[in-house]
């Protein structure tokens, strides 16, 4: 039977409109396809004129508010969908697509039953780079095309070494591109959590606690278990306090300083009162890059570096959702495009033992750059060494910071045991939790650990942390011996006021477990990070496998190798990030410049 909101393919012809079968009942563009035509979403009858869908998402908000005035209207809905955590300005059309089912982008992570108009189930269905460059004819004509735009540097991924890089060749006076495959901004940045690593620094002062940059190598070092290369760890520790000082200067609050585990001191910076440090950094990293008027295009993968006949950057190859195919012409481009953790089919390849592990990436870490660096000519190094974090909630399918535990959480068994030092590094911990029963085990604290991190304030509110005033009937709950739960934490408070841990020598005990309520996360180990990537020299300059610069190609973040070693430590990953975004968008710049 013909709906409303459905038109006949003669109808669609006639009218010089979409092809009909894009415009069924079932979807956005048919409904409202019938009230007024494809003008009532485009400004051109035939596509959107942009991959950001500037205007669709202007025509949304013309009639529906944007996001804060739908979130109002929420006030009683749990969970509004609208009332999102993610950092930048989320277009309508992220999660409410025309042509296709709509699905809410934060299910990619999370698991709401939202009631969403022409929903559909959350799944994500992405040729690879390599079906992408394989000869096909857009792709010849696009190349053969005049560029779609002229720029100096074109930066891949608006993740926080993209975003970093961009600000900073800005600043050095180069015309930046930025382009990102997601709806969103952010990348897995916008999920970190704990905090951002950093020695000497004027925070750190301010508290007392004395750390050195030899202190910091150290510890990196033993964390990647020494085969981190030394050159990129000087580089990550000698600039860590600048880099922390650049996103301050840029309007960021790193005031509060935590541990995290593998560190000998307090140097994990987070926003006061202790807030997620991600999506923070990439807001104050956005903010400021469209102060600057940086043109970042949603919806637009990267898949070629173009290089000319004596090898030199040229421009690169996009394949944007909505517009197809296109080159920008660039001298230089900085590849940030993040780790391949929520790749189960890379990740499994490289590390057989992950293969069906859960991940607490983005949707986004499939490790597109490494597939566009390599092509380009980029040596790869250490693509094996994949972290898996100990402490992704069984029940919410986040991943519950490692603050947490370096705040005062300890983890125990259905035995009602502790098992492992809690701070232990997380190859470790990951380790000591698959060997539990169940291969789960149950972070327990506080209502002191609780109102020391805000972090948990949000896990409490997706429900993932059941809570009893009795420790007995807690653990009895969730399956946990809960008498010997009791004991546990009365040996663990005497831990505390002797300053010993006398059974898992646990260098930092913060506080006694004893105050207000307590609460218990059932968690288990899920990818995390990928240590490996491209090769880059301490400028961030990609290397060839002959071992010489590529001119003109920069990598910095997630993508690159060499900086972790074997295991990356809690709070490193955004130091790297700032640090050799900041360096490849300076290094580039002058490259352009030359
Ligand atoms: P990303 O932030 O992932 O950005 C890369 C961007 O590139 C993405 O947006 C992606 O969509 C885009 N992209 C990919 N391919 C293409 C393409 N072909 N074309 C265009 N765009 C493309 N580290 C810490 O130090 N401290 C923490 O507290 C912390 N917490 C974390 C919590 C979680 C849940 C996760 C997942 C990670 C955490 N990490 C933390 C690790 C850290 O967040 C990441 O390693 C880091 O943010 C990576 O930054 P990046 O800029 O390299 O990549
Ligand atoms: O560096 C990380 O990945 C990190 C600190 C994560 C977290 O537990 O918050």
């Amino acid at each position: 039977m013909k709906t409303p909101f459905t038109l006949s393919l003669a109808a669609g012809l006639v009218a010089g409109v979409l092809a009909a079968p894009t415009l069924a009942a079932d979807n956005l563009a048919g409904f409202h396809n019938d009230m007024g035509g494809c003008q009532n979403c485009h400004s051109d009858a035939n596509h959107p004129t942009d991959d950001n869908l500037t205007f669709e998402n202007e025509q949304c908000q013309s009639c529906h508010g944007d996001l804060a005035e739908v979130a109002e209207s929420e006030q009683n809905v749990e969970h509004s969908p609208h009332l999102s955590h993610l950092p930048g300005e989320p277009a309508c059309t992220s999660c409410h697509s025309g042509h296709e089912k709509s699905v809410v982008y934060c299910d990619s992570c999370h698991s709401f039953e939202y009631d969403m108009p022409f929903g559909g189930k959350w799944e994500r269905q992405e040729p690879s780079i390599d079906a992408l460059v394989k000869a096909n004819s857009d792709r010849e004509k696009a190349l053969k095309a005049a560029p779609r735009a002229t720029t100096d540097i074109v930066v891949i991924g608006s993740g926080g070494a993209g975003l970093s890089a961009a600000v900073a060749a800005h600043d050095k006076g180069a015309k930046v591109i930025v382009l990102e495959k997601e709806p969103l901004v952010g990348g897995n940045t916008k999920l970190a959590a704990g905090g951002m690593n950093a020695a000497m620094t004027q925070q750190q002062k301010a508290k007392g606690i004395e750390d050195s940059l030899a202190l910091m190598t150290e510890d990196t070092m033993k964390g990647g278990r020494n085969i981190n290369d030394p050159a990129l760890v000087e580089v990550l520790v000698g600039h860590s306090a600048a880099s922390v000082d650049w996103l301050t200067g840029l309007g960021a609050d790193l005031n509060d300083v935590g541990r995290m585990g593998g560190a000998s001191v307090n140097r994990t910076h987070r926003p006061t009162g202790g807030a997620g440090v991600g999506a923070h950094v990439v807001q104050v990293l956005y903010d400021n890059a469209n102060q600057r008027d940086i043109d970042i295009r949603f919806n637009s993968r990267a898949v070629e570096i173009i290089k000319d006949e004596a090898g030199q950057v040229k421009g690169v190859l996009v394949n944007g959702a909505h517009t197809g195919y296109y080159w920008i012409k660039a001298e230089a481009v900085v590849v940030a495009t993040g780790g391949f953790g929520r790749n189960n089919d890379r990740v499994s390849e490289l590390d057989p033992k992950l293969k069906g592990f859960a991940a607490t990436n983005h949707p986004g870490a499939t490790g597109d750059g490494l597939d566009v660096a390599k092509n380009a000519g980029a040596a790869m190094q250490d693509l094996e060494y994949i972290q898996a974090h100990p402490t992704l909630s069984v029940a919410g399918g986040v991943m519950v910071t490692e603050a947490v535990r370096g705040n005062g959480a300890i983890l125990v068994n259905r035995d009602g045991k502790r098992f492992v030092n809690e701070i232990t590094t997380r190859d470790k911990a990951s380790a000591a939790i698959l060997e539990q029963e169940g291969k789960t085990a149950f972070l327990i604290f506080d209502d002191s650990v609780r109102h020391s991190l805000k972090k948990i304030e949000r896990y409490i509110e997706l429900g993932v942390v059941p809570t009893n005033a009795s420790l007995k009937a807690l653990g009895e709950a969730q399956g946990i011996d809960g008498a010997e739960l009791e004991k546990t934490v009365a040996r663990y408070n005497e831990f505390v006021a002797s300053g010993q841990d006398a059974d898992f020598a646990r260098p930092n005990l913060p506080r006694s477990l004893n105050q207000g309520s307590f609460y218990a996360i059932e968690v288990t180990p899920a990818v995390h990070h990928t240590m490996g990537g491209v090769k880059i020299d301490n400028q961030s300059e990609v290397l060839g496998d002959d071992g010489k610069v590529i001119k003109g190609m920069f990598a910095a973040g997630e993508v690159s190798g060499g900086v972790h070693g074997a295991n990356r430590l809690g709070g490193n990953a955004i130091s790297d990030i700032v640090t050799f975004g900041r360096l490849a968008g300076e290094n580039a710049a002058k490259f352009v410049k030359q």
